[in-house]
């Protein structure tokens, strides 16, 4: 049976480039599904988003915020966690019981805690720290003490990882939602500072889990089409900061 996917998001990285990475591994694998992107632009927020589809649930879904994934022209389906478990769960991206975790609830339970940590402790701190335009200079800024905690973050995920026997979470042998999470988490990490990241040696498998994820047959082609987003959020101030932390990182 086909399936037809719409996915909605700004056009920016935000809050689910790791749910964009596995719908393009999705579409590139399953022939069955058509998935297409309909970003709502940022450019024109005000007349497109805030004019028309916020107040129209059947663009907008029930909570009226993006992202919202379109399924078969019948759900709107809401929200980033729950959009990526549920295509976890479809496509399988759950991974396969292995000798140490041998009961399905129990390996669910281990990826959820991975993905929750990638996505509200790393991928959510980081957009706050964008919006807020922390100067990782001043310790007296509260939001400071986010940009110190995503590093320690990584670094918890680092070690956890390099206890596989595979380069993806929990032994499996193909990746699971988790490895999608924490490899978006990491390269925006990366992406947006250096300071974000945790030193060489507490790294080390985070970047075997970026090049291993990179070469996925979606996430090549996505990256080779030059798709990524510069933009992480939809702040206006965020081009000018960005200019400023290269300056302050000189
Ligand atoms: N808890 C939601 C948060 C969704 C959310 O706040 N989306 C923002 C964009 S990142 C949005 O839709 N803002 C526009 C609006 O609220 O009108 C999730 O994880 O997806």
């Amino acid at each position: 049976m086909s399936i037809k996917l719409v996915f909605r998001y700004w056009n920016a990285r935000g809050r689910v480039q790791a749910v964009r990475y596995m719908l393009e591994d999705i579409a590139a694998t399953n022939k069955n599904v058509d998935y297409k992107e309909e970003p709502e632009l940022l450019e024109k927020a005000l007349e497109s988003w805030m004019g028309r589809n916020k107040a129209d649930e059947s663009v907008s879904g029930p909570f009226h915020t993006l992202p919202v994934l379109h399924w078969n022209n019948k759900h709107v389906f809401a929200q980033t966690l729950p959009i990526g478990l549920l295509l976890a769960r479809k496509f399988n991206l759950y991974g396969k019981l292995t000798a140490s975790i041998d009961e399905e609830d129990a390996l669910h339970a281990y990826i959820d805690g991975v993905v929750s940590c990638a996505y509200t402790d790393v991928i959510t701190n980081i957009l706050m720290c964008v919006w807020n335009q922390i100067d990782f200079v001043d310790d007296n800024n509260p939001a400071n003490r986010a940009a110190k905690k995503v590093p320690n973050d990584l670094k918890a995920l680092n070690s956890l990882l390099k206890k596989s026997s595979t380069p993806f979470f929990y032994d499996q042998a193909e990746p699971t939602i988790a490895d999608y999470f924490v490899f978006e988490a990491y390269t925006m990490a990366r992406d947006y500072s250096e300071k974000m990241i945790p030193s060489e040696e507490d790294r080390d498998a985070l970047v075997k889990l970026e090049q291993v994820m990179s070469e996925r047959p979606g996430i090549a082609n996505y990256l080779k089409k030059d798709l990524l987003y510069k933009r992480f959020t939809g702040s206006p101030k965020e081009a000018e900061y960005m200019e400023k932390l290269k300056g302050n990182s000189k």
